[in-house]
């Protein structure tokens, strides 16, 4: 099956009850039992949720994988890899990722004793480096958050087997439309289906994709016993979220190269990273493993500095200035202050996140409003 139809009825079936062509929402907390342990497959919706499998479903089929698990947030997702882990347990992750993963990893995760080294992954043999035999996870963002730097998901996958070691992949701001990691080798996808998979800034989600049995157990048995699962109503919109992923993405995409390309030409433009421009250092790997290159761009002025960004980011009108990314309203973020405010500034600024950078979210509005909205603010 084509992605395009995979994303419509990819692990959906009409339900069995009367036919209802989309899932109903099965809002409930428990199921009735005849005896005890006489149920139809449902006990109680921590562990099951008849609304949240037609999703995980959907899950797996679109990441090409066998088996998908959604949880109530982006972060609770990742937040469960991480319980795959033991204290002395070691984690390489990429060293430009969402201030909110730092924050986990570092605020929470340290004081269990797990140690996290943060490292530039555009060179990939240079991750053996870090490998000793307390690895046990490579974590790769990859369009990274928010510099976008591509990560060559093909070659770390052959180290991580290579070590035994897990490779899971944030594949947020791609989507599986533009890349399936699975496909390459990694173990782990996770999304916060917050961003594209909604695609509607309405819902907080995570999810986790993966193929082997083996580990999708221990990440289901994580899931049930941590609790951090969403709701059915949440459910509900996600998977609605994904029937028209496709055209979404081919809308953003057209739109971020049409916004990436204006503000290259843009004389009061420093700089800006998008990795469909031939400039990018990563395009190639970029061409190789995507289909597309999104629509997420970030850029700094001439002026350099904080005063200058907050003022680009406060005249726009048509994008909206908030956290977040991927649904089909544009939006606009300063990273420095928003998104990656709990990475100290000494380590955001040596990934390139200085005080004047300004982060797109593009949109699927007509680009002549996003080209004019941006050429008024940036007067
Ligand atoms: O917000 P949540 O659903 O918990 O997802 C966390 C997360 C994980 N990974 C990536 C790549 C992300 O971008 C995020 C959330 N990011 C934002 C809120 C943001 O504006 O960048």
């Amino acid at each position: 099956m084509k992605f395009n139809t995979k994303a419509i009825h990819g692990g959906q079936k009409h339900d069995p009850a009367y036919g209802a062509v989309m899932p109903p929402i099965y809002q409930t907390s428990t199921y009735a039992q005849t005896t005890p342990g006489g149920h139809k497959g449902y006990e109680y919706s921590r562990t099951h949720n008849p609304t949240r499998n037609a999703l995980e479903n959907a899950l797996a089929s679109i990441e090409n994988g066998t088996y998908g698990l959604a949880f109530g947030s982006g972060l609770a997702a990742i937040d469960a890899v991480i319980k795959l882990l033991k204290p002395g347990d070691e984690v390489i992750s990429t060293n430009d990722l969402y201030g909110g993963t730092y924050r986990l990893f570092t605020q929470i995760f340290e004081s269990f004793g797990v140690k996290f080294h943060f490292i530039g992954m555009n060179n990939a043999p240079n991750i053996e480096n870090y490998i000793n035999e307390n690895t046990k996870l490579l974590w790769v963002e990859t369009p990274t958050n928010p510099m976008m730097n591509i990560i060559d998901i093909k070659t770390v996958a052959a180290i991580a087997k290579k070590h035994q070691i897990l490779l899971a992949v944030d594949n947020t701001f791609a989507t599986p439309y533009l890349q399936q990691p699975l496909d390459f080798g990694a173990d782990i996808v996770m999304h916060s289906a917050t961003k594209y998979l909604g695609g509607h800034s309405d819902v907080v989600m995570g999810a986790l994709i993966v193929n082997d049995k083996g580990l999708a157990d221990r990440l289901y048995f994580i899931q049930n016993a941590s609790g951090a699962i969403c709701g059915p109503q949440d459910s509900f919109l996600v998977l609605r979220g994904i029937k028209t992923l496709h055209v979404r993405m081919q809308r953003h995409c057209e739109n971020g190269a049409a916004v990436a390309k204006y503000l290259t030409t843009h004389p009061k433009v420093e700089a800006v990273y998008w990795p469909g421009l031939e400039s990018h250092p990563n395009h190639e790997i970029a061409k190789s493993q995507m289909n597309d290159f999104g629509g997420m761009i970030s850029f700094s002025t001439k002026e350099d500095s904080l005063e200058g960004a907050i003022k680009v980011v406060e005249k726009l009108k048509v994008f909206t200035l908030a956290e977040s990314l991927g649904g089909v309203e544009s939006l606009a973020g300063h990273p420095a202050s928003m998104t990656h405010a709990s990475i100290p500034k000494k380590e955001r600024e040596k990934t390139g996140v200085k005080d004047s950078l300004i982060r797109l979210s593009v949109g699927i509005e007509a680009i002549e409003d996003l080209i004019a909205d941006l050429e008024q603010a940036l007067v």
